[in-house]
Parts: C-alpha cells; structure tokens; sequence
C-alpha cells in the first residue's frame, strides 16, 4: 500500500443502488421494464422522441429526491483527503458524488442534469422536463436532448480516462456488471500496465476474473471499509 499514490475508481449503478436508483441489469432493474434498443440509442430516440423524452424526465424527477449513501460519502472523504491523484470515473448519470462531496468526478456517460442542443451543441444545466419542447437557453431552438450516453454514442473525455489509468497504481471497481465498453474494458488496460486492480461489488461481475482482488457485498458496507484501509495505508 505504501507504493500506491495515483488512484482510478470507476462507479457503476451499484454504488447509487442503496439510495434508491434503480441499477439496470439486476432483477427488477431499468432494462427489464423498458427496452434498450428504444430508450438508450439515438435510433430510439429519433423513432419516438415522446417516449425517450419520457423516460428521461421520469428519471431526472427521481434523482432529485434521492440522497447519497455511505459508499459515495466514503469515496467524497477519500476524494477530500487523498494527497495523490484520484479520478472518480462514473458510469452514472445521478449527482450523488458530487453531492456527497466529491469533486474530482467525471461524468463518462453524461449527466440526467444537463441539457444538450443539439442545434447549438450547447449543454445548460437542466432540472425539468424536456417533454415539452423548452427552448435552449443559449440559443432558443426547441432541440434539445438528455445529456447522456446511448448505445454507438462516444463516452465522455475517453482521453483524460485512458491517461489517468496509464499514471494509476491502482484501479478500483465499484457497483457495476462489467457489461458495457469501454468502460467494461479498463481493468484489462490497467493490468496490461502493471495497475493493481480491486473489484467491490454485490455478486460477481462478467469481470471479476480480470481483478487481483474481488470482494464481494453492498457498497455501503464494502466502500467505507476500503476506504479506511486505504486512509490507513492498508488497503489496496
Ligand atoms: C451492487 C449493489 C450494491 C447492485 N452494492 N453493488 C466492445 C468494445 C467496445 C464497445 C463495444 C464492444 N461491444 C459492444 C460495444 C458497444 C457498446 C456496448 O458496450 N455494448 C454492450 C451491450 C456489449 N458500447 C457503446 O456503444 C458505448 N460507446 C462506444 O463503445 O463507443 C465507441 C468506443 C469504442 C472504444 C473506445 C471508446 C469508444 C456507449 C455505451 C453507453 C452506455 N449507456 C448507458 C445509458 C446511459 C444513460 C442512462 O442512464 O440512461 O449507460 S447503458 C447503462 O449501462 C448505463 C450504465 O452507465 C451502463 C453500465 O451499467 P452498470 O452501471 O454496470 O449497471 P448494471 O445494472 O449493469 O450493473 C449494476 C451492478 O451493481 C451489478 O453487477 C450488481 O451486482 C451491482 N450492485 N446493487 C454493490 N448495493
């Protein structure tokens, strides 16, 4: 542990489970009630925008009466009093990182709090509806769209990501299945590199054999505890 100083985390649905968001591949998740192909591709979305538009407004409505949990207090706190470089990278799009506190946060697949022109390529933040057509507050086209990530779409700031794991010591995953790419594919970059790699999570994920470490529970629990070790100089 006393090697490590540079860290890359990336969160999944698991780590916001616990407040109350749904995850999406679990029994009961998003994808069993509303199907990908319809609600998370630019070709859904272009088909029937109602629907899509929808989908979103619901969701964004929801955050917003959520809290953060322990997991992403634990990870605002190692965020807070980690003197090396540490970049939470999440797949999620609610705000609880940054609301528990966290500020070194980048969004990779967009966030339910931004608007997106898609006339202007303007994002605003953005804590309605969209249903209804509003106009863009940078340059009044009624086009605008969720700020998120579908399916074919190129995740955010790849770049920043890819050379953040190139300088880590250790890449830590948290609360996620391991299905999507590219985000899926950073534990084999990090062990190409020689990065140490931990996984928390419920159950095992489609990736669990890729990580030096496995641990398998609730972030809330699993997130604190790692937490601590690392402040300590234990974990890793
Ligand atoms: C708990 C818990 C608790 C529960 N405690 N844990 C091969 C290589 C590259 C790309 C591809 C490829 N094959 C196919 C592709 C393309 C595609 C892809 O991956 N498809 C797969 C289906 C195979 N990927 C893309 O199209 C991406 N773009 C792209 O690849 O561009 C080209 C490119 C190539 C190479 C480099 C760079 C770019 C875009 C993907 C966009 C994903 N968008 C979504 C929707 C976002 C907006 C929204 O929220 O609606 O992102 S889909 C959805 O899945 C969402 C999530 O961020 C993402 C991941 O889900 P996550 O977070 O893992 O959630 P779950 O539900 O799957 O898992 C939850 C986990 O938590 C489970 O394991 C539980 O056990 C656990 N858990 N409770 C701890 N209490």
């Amino acid at each position: 542990m006393a090697d490590i100083r540079n860290i890359v985390i990336l969160t999944g649905a698991g780590v916001s489970a616990e407040s109350g968001i749904d995850t999406f591949r679990d029994a009961g998740g998003l994808w069993e009630k509303h199907r990908v192909e319809d609600v998370a591709t630019p070709e859904g979305f272009a088909r029937n925008p109602d629907m899509v538009l929808g989908f979103y407004d619901m969701r964004r409505a929801a955050i917003q009466t959520k809290q953060p949990n322990a997991a992403h207090e634990a990870l605002a706190r190692l965020d807070e009093l980690w003197g090396g470089e540490l970049l939470i990278v999440t797949q999620n799009v609610d705000d609880l990182h940054e609301r528990a506190g966290a500020r070194r946060v980048l969004h990779m697949h967009g966030t339910h709090l931004n608007a997106w022109c898609t006339a202007c390529d303007v994002r605003s933040p953005w804590t309605g509806p969209l249903i209804d057509r509003p106009p863009c507050p940078a340059c009044g086209t009624n086009a605008l769209r969720p700020d998120v990530v579908w399916f074919g779409e190129m995740p955010y700031e790849m770049e920043r990501i890819y050379a953040s794991i190139r300088r880590a010591d250790l890449f830590v995953s948290i609360g996620t299945s391991g299905a999507v790419y590219p985000a899926a594919g950073f534990v084999r970059d990090a062990r190409e590199l020689g990065v140490r790699t931990l996984e928390l999570n419920l159950e095992r994920s489609q990736g669990s054999h890729w990580f030096h470490e496995s641990r398998q529970g609730p972030a809330t629990q699993l997130v604190p505890t790692w937490v601590e070790e690392t402040l300590t100089g234990l974990g890793g």
